[in-house]
This record gives C-alpha cells, sequence and structure tokens, in this order.
C-alpha cells in the first residue's frame, strides 16, 4: 500500500510580533520596523520560510501605519528570500482601514478573516462584506491569499468562497486554535477543521498558547503542509522558560520537524509549495534587517 506519510517539505512561518503580546510579557517582543526585521531574518537562517507580519508602534501598542509595513517588508525583501505576509485581523478595535494597512507594502501574501470570534473578553469582527472588500483589494494587486480561521464555520466559508470563485485557487488556509472563543487545541479539533478542507488545500497550523509545541507535533505527523511559531503564539520556549527570540521558537519548531522525519522547506521550495509566483526582485542583497 502506498504510503500515506507526508513527505514534502514543511513550510515554517514565522509570526514575530502579533499584535497583543508585550516586552513586559517577553522582553524579545520586537517593535519597531527596524527590530521586527532583525528579528525575522534571524528566524529565516532557522528555518522559516514565510512571515506573518503585524506592526507596532515606538510604545508597543499595534499599528495601522502603512509605512511600518512598507519599511518592514522592504528590508526583509532586501535581506531574505522569504515570503512576506501581512495580517489583515490587526488587533481587535482596529479600523477596516487600519487593518488594511499592511497591503500597501505589496507583499506577496495578504491574511483574510473569513468569520467573527470572541477574541478572550473582545468582540473580533469580520463581517463576510468586509472579507470580501479585502480579498478584492489583495487580488486586484497581485497579492495572495490566506485565510486565518479560528472555527470549523471560518473553514466552511472559506470552502463555500472557493467553490463560489470568490477565492481562487489554491486555497490556503491557517488553522487557528486555543484562541480563547475559537476551536480548542486537540487532536478531535484538528479533525473538526480539516474536515471541510478539500484535498489539494494548503494548510498550516498555528497554536496560541500551552498548547504550542504539543499542536505543531501533531500537526507535523498528521501531515501538515505548514506550521507557524513565534511570539505572536508564544512567549516560552519551554515550561517557564521564556523564549529569548524568534529564532529561538523556529528552531525548536524545525527540530520538532525533523524528529519526526520532516524536512524544512526553503523560500523557494514554500512558493512553489503555496502555489506563489517566484520573486520579482533579485533577491538579498544588503544586510539591513
Ligand atoms: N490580533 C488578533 C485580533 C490575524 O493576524 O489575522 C488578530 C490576529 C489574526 O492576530
Ligand atoms: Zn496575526
Amino acid at each position: 500500500m502506498a504510503s500515506r506519510w507526508n513527505d514534502d517539505p514543511v513550510v515554517i512561518t514565522v509570526a514575530p510580533t502579533g499584535a497583543e503580546v508585550t516586552r513586559e510579557q517577553n522582553p524579545a517582543v520586537p517593535y519597531t520596523p527596524e527590530e521586527i526585521a532583525r528579528s525575522t531574518a534571524a528566524a529565516a537562517a532557522r528555518g522559516a520560510a514565510v512571515v506573518h507580519l503585524h506592526a507596532r508602534e515606538e510604545d508597543g501598542g499595534p499599528s495601522g501605519n502603512p509605512d511600518h509595513f512598507v519599511d518592514i517588508v522592504g528590508r526583509l525583501e532586501r535581506s531574505t528570500e522569504m515570503i512576506t505576509m501581512v495580517s489583515t485581523g490587526g488587533a481587535v478595535g482596529m479600523s477596516v482601514e487600519e487593518r488594511v494597512a499592511g497591503l500597501r507594502a505589496s507583499p506577496d501574501l495578504s491574511g483574510v478573516e473569513s468569520g467573527s470570534l470572541n477574541f478572550g473578553e473582545d468582540p473580533f469582527i469580520t463581517a463576510p462584506a468586509t472579507a470580501r472588500a479585502i480579498i478584492d483589494r489583495a487580488d486586484s494587486s497581485g497579492i495572495g491569499l490566506e485565510v486565518e480561521a479560528f472555527d470549523v464555520a471560518h473553514v466552511l466559508s472559506a470552502v463555500r468562497w472557493l467553490e463560489d470563485g470568490i477565492l481562487r485557487p489554491p486555497l490556503r488556509v491557517n488553522l487557528v486554535f486555543g484562541v480563547p472563543g475559537g476551536i480548542d487545541p486537540s487532536p478531535e479539533g484538528l479533525a473538526a477543521m480539516l474536515r471541510p478542507l478539500p484535498p489539494d488545500s494548503f494548510w498550516t497550523v498555528t497554536c496560541v498558547g500551552r498548547e504550542h509545541f504539543r499542536m505543531l507535533g501533531l500537526a507535523l505527523l498528521w501531515g501538515a503542509p505548514g506550521i507557524r511559531t513565534g511570539l505572536e503564539d508564544v512567549i516560552y520556549l519551554s515550561k517557564g522558560v521564556l523564549a529569548d527570540s524568534n529564532a529561538a521558537l523556529v528552531g525548536a519548531a524545525a527540530e520538532l520537524a525533523r524528529s519526526v522525519g520532516r524536512t524544512l522547506a526553503s523560500p523557494t521550495e514554500a512558493r512553489s509549495l503555496l502555489g506563489l509566483p517566484g520573486r520579482m526582485t533579485a533577491g538579498p542583497s544588503g544586510d539591513d534587517a
């Protein structure tokens, strides 16, 4: 019988900063564009092929300033081969204009929420019309899309949008576990999120909080095309040990992948696995990240 293990190299995404985690919780959280780019480039050297980006103000508050995204993406394009992705989830309470600020940086990919949920104590709302406007905007700029799904209904919406031609194939979905208000991190949760997906979807697993590495391990064994780590998702390397960098978290995720027989996708391999065109520019030429 043919092997059903996924022998494709796994694509590691690093989420270096997010919108919620602060330096009071972990001093390694990068804030300025230069810090974010530097921390991300170091994570790329440990095996991250994709970066999921948020921007911050200097005081650490979440930022909807397009200039910050342009600065970060520019630095990364000059210093790495990474695939750049901007969040359009932003932070709870941001306006839609603030949430789409990153599209101005012409990244390779944009995230898009396919539904709403309670994000801890706060409602995190993405109406269908808002999501469709984000999809149109990304599409018309030649930016690919990755759906951010926090529960089963979000996956179902993404599949419906694919069937209706609102999203173009290939379907890329980040399955997010562990947000209070979203699906729980568990084998049953993963099975439920995977059930609606067409077989040729590119899916990746993110898990916020304590079960982070356990869910990444489960995903790797289950054949996940991608996994995500970084200080947006987890501040500890292991119980009671703060991660001192995004690179350390990517290093740990890479080790986990290798320990279960998976190899790591280079940025070039990741482009092909994600169904993205090759890079237009010449690639890294400087060291200003
Ligand atoms: N900060 C959260 C409210 C995303 O990037 O698309 C939304 C978030 C998800 O982080
Ligand atoms: Zn995010």
